[in-house]
Order: structure tokens, then C-alpha cells, then sequence
């Protein structure tokens, strides 16, 4: 058994999902990011083209999209501000003449628009014109924007995206990666932010609303009864959702969505309900403590946190919702680092400091200082309270590193393994209506990734 330094996982995805995509899935090493990769502000150009994705049965949606550039994107850009700024948005329209109007409300915002023409909801960007919305962004949080035209037809076919407000001036002062919080509040600190957005696509609909683009208009697509057959995280599918960033296979779909993290590191998740559906947003590993819903944190009237401690948080269309993730070697019951009988290098359980606040004095846990970082020391040295099955009888996964141990590769046959290169632990993140882990019937898909918590000292960029 050998410790990992650090090494690359494009093939053995390939082999994880050869039944169904891996022709079509060319998996590069992902690149997780400690922010969110969006577009700053405060001033915002958006267009809405038309395009296609790419799904990972190897299938191709006719979809609708914001974006900033000359191609369609899904989802729209993430758009990043921070609180109090005067956010402006200018809208232009370059869908097809039959799709008509077009235009973006912010749910939690009062914009006001100038140009366009009158809509239901807000001022439009008729074909090949454009309006501009202008707001003030009040509260830090987590938001969403979104067409308000025909909304049943187009936030269907693509025309959606996150916002990002992040706190001005905050007293909080936070011991994390770039001291990042979501909120002023010590309880929303985090070392690492990832974006959930929740979608799905009947692929009737974005056929139906292809045949009609190129007529005159105005397109008439029925959107009930609604069938979907995909589902996605923001804008991809699985396996898609843990390619890389900015992928050159997906060039629609510039967002991956593949969290990571090291032991004792404070994860936010960023939930977002884009569609039409409800999705139960389950994630292995842990509990996570819900801190907000709809940018709006949850607190008691003496300012201690309210929100839930969930398994399982609910992505409500048209809602948000942030949570605090975090994972650490407690309760397992054996030493995630290994023991010396298992082949392990020796290593002490040191703990002489409290690893949230810093003070002298044992917390349970090794300190962050040590190599070993966040290991349960009640558990030092205690081997896996299981016996390994003979390799020759195990079916193997390609997330399983060969040990059980982090950071560790054991011995695998050729060909097996392959996907979790740094020997993290991985844990499965994914709706759980458990129809919607499949592309169009074809499972593994849909709404799910993988939460890659890396050994200390393999970096995360
Ligand atoms: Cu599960």
C-alpha cells in the first residue's frame, strides 16, 4: 500500500461508465474551485441565443440560454455581487423571431427596468431589441434569476442562473480559506462554496420549440402534461456533472459541479431549484446545518443558527437554500489514516489545541498542525472493523481506491479503479427520487456527483 502524492483521474472514469456513456464521455481531471466560477459585477451584458447541450447518454437538447459571450450557456452566469451594490442587468434578445419576447426577473430583488416593452411580470426585449433592469443587491445570499416570459416555456428550455450576493463590510472575521462567508455570522463561514442548481428537461418540449423556431411565431409549445426524462446539476448530467470546468466537450455547459474538501474543512452548499420539481438534495457523508432559505438567514432571536441539521434538504423550485457541510474522521470508528499493522506509516494522534477556536487544551481531535490532520483520536490505530473480501471475489467500483484508508491506493487488478486517483473518500451527492439518477431510463445519470473528501496536503484548487 502505497501514500499518494497526487495523480490524474481521466481514464478510470471512462471505465466507471463505460456501459452507458463512455464513448461519448471523454472525463478530464476535474478542477474544483474554492469560490464559485461566475461573473462579477455589479454591470452585467446578457444575451439569450439559442443552442444545444450535450447529455450524457450521448444525446443533444435544443435549448435556450443567457450568456455574456457569442454561445448559449447553461446554466445563464453566475452572476456575483456584493452586498449593497447597484446591480445592472442589459438584456438583449437574440432568440429566434417565433420565441418572441424575452426577459429576467430576480426573485428577492426589486429591479426597476428602463427599455423594452410592457410584459406580464416585467419590461421585455422584444426580438433583437434589448432592456435593462437595475437593482440594489440588500441582502447577502444565495438567488436565482430567471425569464419572466412565458416562464412555463422558457425557464424550461434554459433561461436561468444564479446570483450571488456576498456580505459588505461583515464584523465577523472568519479562520477559513480567504476568511469567506456566506453570511455576517460565524456560523456561515466556510473554506469552500459549491453550487447546486436543480433543473430537468422533457426533451418533448425543447423538441416541439425547435421545429416551430425557424416559423413565423408565435410558438405555441405545450408545456403539460410534462414528462421529464432528464435531470440536472447546474446544466449538466451525470456523469458529466464531475468533468471539468469549462470541459472542451461541453462547451454550452461551462459549470461542473464536483465537491471538495479536506477533512475539517467547512463546506457551503449553495442550493438552487431552478425547475418545475421538487428534488430531495441527499448527500452521503454527513449532516449539513441549513443556515438560510431564500437569502435570508435562519437565526433565534438571541442570533444562534435555527436552521435544521439535515440529510436530506429539500431543492424547492423557486427557492434557495445554504447549508454548512462538514466531514471529519469522528465516529467512524477506525483511524481514517490507517494503522501500522495495516501497513501505514506510523503517525500521532496529537491533540493539544481545539481546532474551531484555537485554544490550548484537547478537543478530540488530531490538531490541524499535525500531518494527520481531524482524526478522531479516540480511534488512533484502530484498523477497519471489517475484513476485506480476497480481491478476486469484489466488484469493484471506480471510486474504490483499494483502501480503505485516506490517501491511500491499495493494490487493484488492471483496469479496475481509476477515478479517485488521491484515494479521497467519496461519498455520493444526489437526488433522492432515485427515477431521476438516469439519463432518459439509462442509469447511472441524472441528478448526482460526488463528494471527494481528499487526504491532507493534496490540493484542491
Ligand atoms: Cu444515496
Amino acid at each position: 500500500m502505497t501514500r499518494i502524492e497526487s495523480t490524474t483521474r481521466s481514464a478510470g472514469v471512462a471505465r466507471l461508465f463505460s456501459v452507458a456513456a463512455a464513448a461519448a464521455l471523454l472525463l478530464v481531471p476535474a478542477a474544483a474551485s474554492a469560490g464559485i466560477i461566475g461573473e462579477t459585477g455589479p454591470t452585467f451584458y446578457l444575451t439569450a441565443r439559442e443552442g444545444n447541450i450535450s447529455v450524457a447518454d450521448g444525446g443533444s437538447i435544443y435549448s435556450w440560454g443567457y450568456t455574456s459571450g457569442p454561445v448559449m450557456q447553461l446554466p445563464g452566469p453566475t452572476l456575483i455581487v456584493t452586498q449593497g451594490d447597484t446591480v445592472e442587468v442589459t438584456l438583449t434578445n437574440a432568440l429566434p423571431a417565433a420565441a418572441g419576447n424575452v426577459s429576467i426577473v430576480f426573485p428577492g430583488h426589486e429591479a426597476t427596468a428602463v427599455g423594452g416593452v410592457p410584459g406580464l411580470l416585467t419590461q421585455e426585449a422584444p426580438p433583437g431589441g434589448s432592456v435593462t433592469y437595475t437593482f440594489t443587491a440588500d441582502e447577502p445570499g444565495t438567488y436565482q434569476y430567471h425569464s419572466g416570459t412565458r416562464p412555463d416555456l422558457q425557464v424550461e428550455m434554459g433561461l436561468y442562473g444564479a446570483l450571488i450576493v456576498y456580505p459588505a463590510n461583515p464584523a465577523t472575521v472568519c479562520d477559513t480559506i480567504n476568511g469567506a462567508m456566506a453570511y455576517d455570522h460565524p456560523g456561515a463561514c466556510f473554506d469552500r462554496e459549491y453550487l447546486f442548481l436543480t433543473s430537468e428537461i422533457d426533451v418533448d418540449i425543447h423538441n416541439e420549440a425547435q421545429l416551430q423556431a425557424s416559423g413565423p411565431g408565435p410558438m405555441d409549445v405545450a408545456t403539460e402534461p410534462y414528462h421529464s426524462e432528464y435531470w440536472l446539476f447546474n446544466g449538466r448530467t451525470a456523469p458529466d456533472t464531475m468533468a471539468a470546468a469549462g470541459d472542451g466537450l461541453l462547451t454550452t455547459q461551462p459549470y461542473n459541479c464536483l465537491p471538495m474538501m479536506h477533512p475539517g474543512e467547512r463546506l457551503l452548499i449553495r442550493l438552487v431549484g431552478v425547475g418545475r420539481q421538487m428534488h430531495p438534495f441527499h448527500h452521503h457523508g454527513n449532516h449539513s446545518r441549513v443556515l438560510a432559505v431564500d437569502g435570508r438567514l435562519l437565526l433565534t432571536e438571541t442570533g444562534q443558527l435555527a436552521g435544521p441539521l439535515l440529510f436530506t434538504i429539500p431543492s424547492v423550485p423557486g427557492q434557495t437554500a445554504d447549508a454548512i457541510f462538514e466531514w471529519t474522521g469522528k465516529d467512524l470508528g477506525w483511524d481514517i489514516y490507517g494503522t501500522v499493522a495495516d501497513g501505514m506509516p506510523a503517525h500521532d494522534c496529537t491533540d493539544t489545541v481545539n481546532n474551531e477556536t484555537g485554544a490550548p487544551g484537547a478537543d478530540g481531535y488530531a490538531d490541524t498542525t499535525s500531518d494527520y490532520p481531524w482524526e478522531w483520536c479516540a480511534d488512533h490505530d484502530k484498523p477497519i472493523p471489517v475484513t476485506l473480501p480476497d480481491l478476486n471475489v469484489v466488484a469493484f467500483g471506480g471510486f474504490w481506491s483499494g483502501s480503505p484508508y485516506l490517501g491511500n491506493l491499495g493494490s487493484l487488478p488492471p483496469g479496475e479503479g481509476g477515478l479517485n486517483p488521491n484515494a479521497g473518500f467519496t461519498y455520493m451527492w444526489h437526488s433522492h427520487t432515485e427515477r431521476e439518477l438516469v439519463n432518459n431510463d439509462v442509469f447511472p445519470g441524472g441528478m448526482m456527483t460526488m463528494l471527494i473528501v481528499e487526504a491532507p496536503g493534496i490540493p484542491i484548487d
